[in-house]
């Protein structure tokens, strides 16, 4: 799915700004046909809940709507007309005047509508967003719903982020011609020190298509026709880990021999490849440094925020983080864009998230109930999981910074029914992307052993957390299994394995001479300790510190404040373990 852009046939007016908002009590939600009966007004893009001082709001379940009037340019007339969505968390329904014209599930993922034929150029229109926060068994996420004995309703989901929700992404207005380049799929490959950039263009109804591709001074390197083909490109230059370079690839439809649409793209040529326990890109060993992360901070929650972008990439520099995943949803596409522009390698996570309903049992030891069943997660949960993947892989199928898909964290892969629920997605992900190799993050408790669907995968990342969940104070008897393990893993399954996940909570400035948890000594000797088995184990080919910085999670006794395993604090202060890292990674690697 194409981000809108201006092109010389194309404008766009960004919608963000405040917005009328209100919550909806009446239960189904009504359709808002009228003005917002409100005083309160909401920033977009931000996740409303931290917004107001008003508990109801912050946990409120079910809708809320959000309300502005738009103006649609008066050049615009002839042209086709769409709002578009980045992403309404976790379900979106949006009104003009009292048309609705989109509804899409799915909280990450941008959605859109064409509304030339309710609109007219130089006229104004009442644009109405409705969006609901509820998860259930059959959404991706999963979470539950309850009525409480008054009557509410509260919510509880198995991830260990708070569920912040609303629009957190910005909200366009744009134009494009009605015959126009709907879709681009770039792929690239080298030949020697020949890039080829394979293409392949979807319009609608163009009689032809020109490709230009120009390099980073502008300079055009290679031209092709039609809707699908390879450009060739002589010496090129490689779009590589900490070195990005990028090509600008312009398509243009044309009818009857004019240009009608011009859409432009960056292109960065690299390859992928795993050969036995290795990840190499473009033919070279590489080895993942950098976090798990979360879109999070104080009072926007998953709002997207341009500040934050450039000082948490300015940190990862500084670290020496060459990496990092999309823990566990995919993130704004602004940040795609910046890894492409930066040079940061990512893998790409859909919101398959809490498929494991073990992690429920709790330190109550409850019994859980099996996590794949009609009941629990099931056929549907699956098709909703699989269409979050095609979303996905849409959107951000041409982002060279994306090595690789990760359809899920810590599902219940030991149980029952994982393997009958996960094959499909597999085939599915390769089926749409035959270039990048496939993972998944595998939870503590689902070993080499009783783990059941870890071969369908290129790569496999671990999350481990012995030291803290496990052996927690005991960091001699957590390396000694720790090691153990992963030796069980690269034995079984030789192929590359990444830590994606190891950490432990730590309250900045809370310091003894012990190992006693919650410290900075004792993060830091934790991440020490996970190092030097990471530096015995060959086909280990990562590290990703969980997490780079402090976030918010649901209420409840677990945690204080939210999870303190960043590296950093909530608001981007290094802990002790920050230092030790960056001279972990900012050392030249032995070449293995
Ligand atoms: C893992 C999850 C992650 C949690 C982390 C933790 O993948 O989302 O935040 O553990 O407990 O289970 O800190």
């Amino acid at each position: 799915m194409l981000k809108p852009q201006t092109s010389p046939t194309r404008e766009l007016v960004g919608l963000d700004g405040l917005w009328k908002f209100a919550v909806d009590t009446s239960v189904p939600a009504s359709p808002w046909t009228a003005t917002l009966p409100t005083q309160l007004e909401a920033a977009v893009p931000a996740s409303y809940n931290d917004l107001f001082a008003d508990a109801a709001i912050r946990d409120h379940v079910g809708w809320v709507w959000y309300q502005r009037s738009v103006r649609v340019p008066r050049g615009w007339a002839g042209e086709r007309v769409f709002v578009r969505l980045d992403a309404a968390t976790h379900e979106g329904v949006v009104y003009v005047d009292d048309t609705k014209v989109a509804e899409h599930v799915g909280g990450y993922t941008p959605f859109e509508a064409d509304i030339t034929d309710v609109v007219t150029a130089g006229g104004e229109f009442r644009l109405t967003i409705g969006v609901s926060n509820e998860l259930t068994n059959i959404t991706i996420p999963p979470g539950k719903v309850t009525v409480t004995d008054d009557g509410g309703r509260t919510q509880d989901y198995l991830h260990d982020f708070f569920n912040y929700a609303g629009l957190a992404r910005s909200v366009w207005l744009y134009s494009a011609p009605a015959v126009r380049v709907s879709d681009i799929t770039i792929t690239t490959d080298l030949d020697g020190s020949t890039g080829i950039v394979g293409f392949d263009i979807e319009t609608t109804g163009a009689d032809s298509v020109n490709v230009t591709l120009r390099d980073a001074a502008g300079e055009v390197v290679a031209t092709g026709d039609g809707i699908a083909g390879a450009l060739r490109v002589q010496d090129v230059r490689l779009w590589q880990p900490g070195a990005a370079y990028l090509y600008t690839l312009t398509a243009q439809a044309i009818v009857a021999g004019d240009v009608v649409d011009e859409y432009s793209l960056p292109v960065g040529v690299r390859t992928i490849e795993v050969r036995g326990t290795e990840f190499l890109i473009n033919g070279t060993p590489f080895y993942f440094t950098g976090f798990g992360r979360h879109e999070d901070s104080a009072i926007r929650g998953k709002g997207h925020d341009n500040a934050y972008l450039v000082h948490d990439f300015q940190l990862m520099d500084w670290i020496g983080a060459n990496s990092f995943r999309t823990s566990h949803y995919p993130y704004a596409e602004e940040v795609m864009e910046f890894a492409d522009r930066h040079g940061i390698v990512v893998i790409d996570e859909v919101g398959a998230v809490g498929l494991n309903l073990a992690m429920g049992g709790g330190i109550f030891g409850g019994q859980a109930a099996p996590t794949f069943s009609p009941e629990t997660i099931n056929d549907r949960t699956r098709e909703t999981h699989a269409q979050a993947i095609r979303e996905l892989i849409a959107r951000d199928k041409n982002h060279p910074s994306v090595v690789m898909w990760s359809i899920t964290n810590e599902p219940a892969s030991n149980e029952d029914g994982a393997r009958e629920y996960f094959e499909p997605l597999v085939s599915l992900t390769r089926e749409l992307d035959p270039t990048r190799p496939v993972t998944f993050v595998n939870v503590m408790f689902s070993t080499f052993e009783n783990d059941l669907i870890a071969d369908l995968f290129d790569v496999i990342c671990l999350n481990r957390y012995y030291g803290w969940y496990v052996d927690s104070g005991d960091l001699k008897t957590a390396e000694r299994k720790l090691e153990a393990e992963l030796l069980g893993w690269q034995e079984k399954f030789a192929r590359p394995l990444i830590m994606t996940e190891y950490g432990a909570d730590t309250v900045p400035g809370y310091h003894s001479i012990y190992d006693s948890p919650f410290t900075e000594e004792y993060q830091t000797s934790f991440l020490e300790m996970y190092h030097r088995v990471h530096d015995r184990i060959p086909a280990i080919v990562g590290e990703q510190v969980w997490n780079f910085a402090d976030f918010q999670t649901k209420n409840g006794f677990a945690r204080v404040d939210g999870n303190k395993k960043g590296v950093f604090t909530r608001d981007r202060k290094p802990k002790a373990a920050a230092h030790a890292l960056r001279t972990r990674w900012t050392a030249p690697r032995d070449a293995d």
